[in-house]
């Protein structure tokens, strides 16, 4: 026994040996804190193992700087790199818990949003548990410094620790592959940072996001004011006139702005096997107080729902590089909706059953001046309440309504449903429409998850009309974006019933719902050729918000005066005449190929070409060199972020205070709540009432019993 010891010890005397104890000890305090102290989400054996081994080739990468050194040099620095690794773990430990997401540069830097609240809430909720990541590190200083463990100071030849580098470079290439397999687009995309961490660790996340950091302060580092010069210019002289008829019909109603997840235009009236699949917001768009639109786009690039977030409430376009909510969310400044109305005696509430992290919705909402951010923690849990991205939307929808009843109003309240999402999974029991037949296993379920998305906006419907609301509020409901890609081209023609489905057919495929619904709208169905990035100078117009000042790219689609060119993110266009896609055009009208081009024809594609070039990268300039810092118009007032905190202990209070103002639903009904009232049929909560139910009159007929036999 005692040989062995000595042979361990033997082992750990030597330089590898006691780095290998370093990695394997940083290791295992790791991934205990990956499964205590962090929400990751992990699902299936192959995330589990990635969340298991992703800590190990950063820490040898990383803890192999120190074999460059020589002797005790060497133990100091692996050592000084462990305790700077561990307080950075330590640091994300603390600040998850609070917001659930882990730092990044950006925030460091100095947003205020961060430094405010971190030091407000973060050191607070220190749990003591919390320090054991330090625990390693004291060992290992106590068994150097009593010298249970010596330090080897034979140096390490040059060859073997480049080796260890090669090797852990290796790894990381194997683990960013294994990650891919598992989700595409991992770091293009990226979609949260929790799914960074989850596939390739937190020191990865780390270094991904200090690349993106620099990347992203350099262009912004060498902007100036004057930048912001030719954006100016660009927009005064292709400023449309809002359209007066409807300027501020809906001023001072409250606004609802009803995020329908991957909804395609394609689906209002469409059938299948002889039934509707979305009667509900059918009868809306058809309805004479709804304003429908049926030749709006979807303008999204990867960042596909922030994209059409940006675009919504800031009428700027996504970046080509991914979404700007994650690059510059947090650090940009922003004039964004939620701000503006704020400004105007709006409360503004976002809604979404998922994790506040995804997309860096939690920072980006801040900047945009969000007083609220109800996301999953807000909402209640329970046995299949959650699918895909998460919350099922019936049961959001109605828990959503908790809180709306509180908002004083008017209020500005942004839903975002999910579960509309690829890859369309629904259970059985929500299951109201049998899956279309084209045989391609993306497309089929499209419509059973559209048919329960509709469903839940049926029963939202419902509870607005019977609580009043709907009469003093002003709903836009809008697809994000497409729900079937162009990879399904022979699934779509099967769909949708025709010989043939190309590229200019896609293009057309982009539509996706813009209705707006108010009672006492004029409505009917509008043809103009819009798109996301138009919404919001269409709404403030019916707000009677005036945009001519704001920095925005979009414009109202009421207007008589408008381009109708539609840019996609690619360059690619659609207007009324002409349809581009890469090389090749198409009259929009007859989707014939247009194959020689007349001059006019010519003519007429480069003026669009150019717009559309000239658009997308004005837009990108202002984002990228972060340029609304530059310029404040008049009568709007910055945002400052470290107001906003979307913690929900303090949420709830400041929205008990509110009640006191008597302007919201709930404390116009004198506090009684409205929630009860909420018919959904969604089968969780009947199921819950049932067992709940049973378990009643189960102790209530056992009570009878114990009565009974006490009356024996
Ligand atoms: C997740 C949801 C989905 O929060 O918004 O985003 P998407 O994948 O559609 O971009
Ligand atoms: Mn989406």
């Amino acid at each position: 026994m005692t040989q062995i010891g000595r042979r361990i010890r033997g082992y750990f005397n030597t330089r590898f040996g006691f780095f290998a104890l370093t990695i394997a000890l940083f290791w295992l305090k790791t991934y205990w804190a990956y499964n205590t102290k962090f929400n990751l989400g992990v699902k299936g054996s192959m995330q589990e193992l990635l969340l298991a081994i992703n800590p190990i080739p950063t820490t040898i990468l990383l803890f192999g700087i120190a074999l460059y050194m020589s002797g005790r040099k060497s133990y100091i620095t692996m050592l000084i790199i462990d305790a700077l690794t561990t307080t950075w773990l330590f640091a994300n430990i603390l600040y998850y818990r609070e917001f659930s997401d882990f730092l990044t540069f950006a925030l460091i830097k100095g947003s205020g949003a961060v430094s405010n609240n971190l030091s407000k809430g973060v050191f607070g909720i220190m749990n003591a548990s919390d320090w054991f990541v330090f625990l390693d590190l004291v060992v290992l200083i106590l068994l150097l410094a009593f010298r249970v463990i010596r330090m080897n100071t034979a140096p390490v030849k040059k060859s073997v620790a480049l080796g260890i580098t090669a090797l852990a470079c290796c790894m990381i290439g194997a683990n960013l592959s294994m990650a891919y397999s598992d989700r595409s687009g991992l770091l293009t995309r990226t979609f949260d940072n929790n799914y960074i961490v989850k596939y390739l660790g937190l020191n990865a996340y780390t270094m991904v996001d200090g690349v993106k950091t620099a990347k992203t302060s350099a262009a912004k580092a060498n902007a100036k004011a004057s930048d912001l010069d030719s954006v100016k210019k660009f927009l005064k002289n292709h400023q449309a006139t809002p359209n007066v008829e409807y300027s501020g019909v809906a001023k001072g109603k409250n606004v609802f702005i009803i995020h329908l997840e991957s909804f395609q235009q394609f689906l209002i009236d469409f059938k299948w096997q002889g039934t509707e699949v979305t009667p509900n917001l059918n009868k809306l768009y058809h309805q004479s107080d709804t304003l429908s639109f049926d030749n709006f786009f979807n303008q999204v690039g990867q960042g596909k729902t922030a994209d059409a977030e940006m675009m919504l409430e800031n009428s700027l376009f996504g970046t080509a590089e991914g979404s700007a909510m994650v690059a510059d969310g947090t650090t940009n400044t922003f004039q964004a909706a939620p701000a503006i109305l704020d400004q105007m005696g709006y409360t503004t509430a976002a809604f979404h059953g998922d994790v506040p992290s995804f997309w860096n919705r939690d920072n980006a909402y801040r900047s945009w001046g969000y007083d609220y951010f109800i996301s999953k923690s807000y909402y209640p849990s329970g046995k299949n309440y959650e699918v895909g991205y998460g919350l099922k939307d019936k049961i959001f929808m109605k828990y959503s309504t908790k809180y709306v009843e509180q908002l004083p109003q008017p209020f500005y309240a942004k839903l975002i449903t999910v579960t509309n999402h690829y890859p369309y999974e629904l259970d059985k029991k929500n299951v109201s429409i049998a899956k279309t037949k084209t045989g391609d296993k993306t497309v089929d379920g499209y419509v059973q998850t559209a048919k329960y998305l509709d469903q839940s906006i049926g029963e939202f419907m419902a509870w607005l009309k019977k609580s009043g609301l709907e009469k003093n509020s002003m709903l836009v409901f809008y697809g994000d974006h497409y729900g079937i890609s162009g990879n399904h081209k022979k699934a779509v023609a099967k769909l949708l019933g025709r010989t043939d489905f190309n590229d200019f057919d896609n293009a057309q495929f982009q539509r996706v719902p813009l209705m707006i619904h108010m009672p006492g709208l004029k409505g009917g169905v509008n043809h103009t050729y819009g798109g996301e990035i138009d919404v919001l100078p269409t709404i403030e117009n019916l707000l009677g918000v005036k945009s001519s000042n704001y920095i925005q790219f979009g414009s109202d689609l009421l207007s008589k005066d408008r381009d109708q060119t539609v840019a996609f993110r690619n360059g690619d266009f659609v207007t009324p005449t002409y349809t581009k896609v890469g090389s090749s055009y198409y009259d929009t009208q007859t989707g014939e190929l247009l194959k020689k081009l007349t001059a006019a024809q010519k003519d007429a594609i480069d003026t669009a070409t150019n717009r559309v070039t000239t658009t997308l990268s004005l837009s990108d300039r202002v984002i990228n060199s972060d340029l609304l810092r530059f310029y404040t118009p008049s009568g709007f007032t910055k945002v400052k972020k470290s107001d906003y905190s979307y913690n929900k202990k303090t949420a709830t209070k400041t929205l008990k205070a509110a009640q006191k103002e008597n302007t919201s639903v709930l404390s116009q009904h004198k506090g009684e709540s409205l929630l009860d009232q909420y018919v959904t049929d969604a089968p969780e909560l009947a199921d819950e009432a049932d067992a709940a139910s049973s378990t009643s009159s189960a102790s209530s007929s056992s009570s009878k019993q114990s009565s009974k036999k006490t009356d024996q």
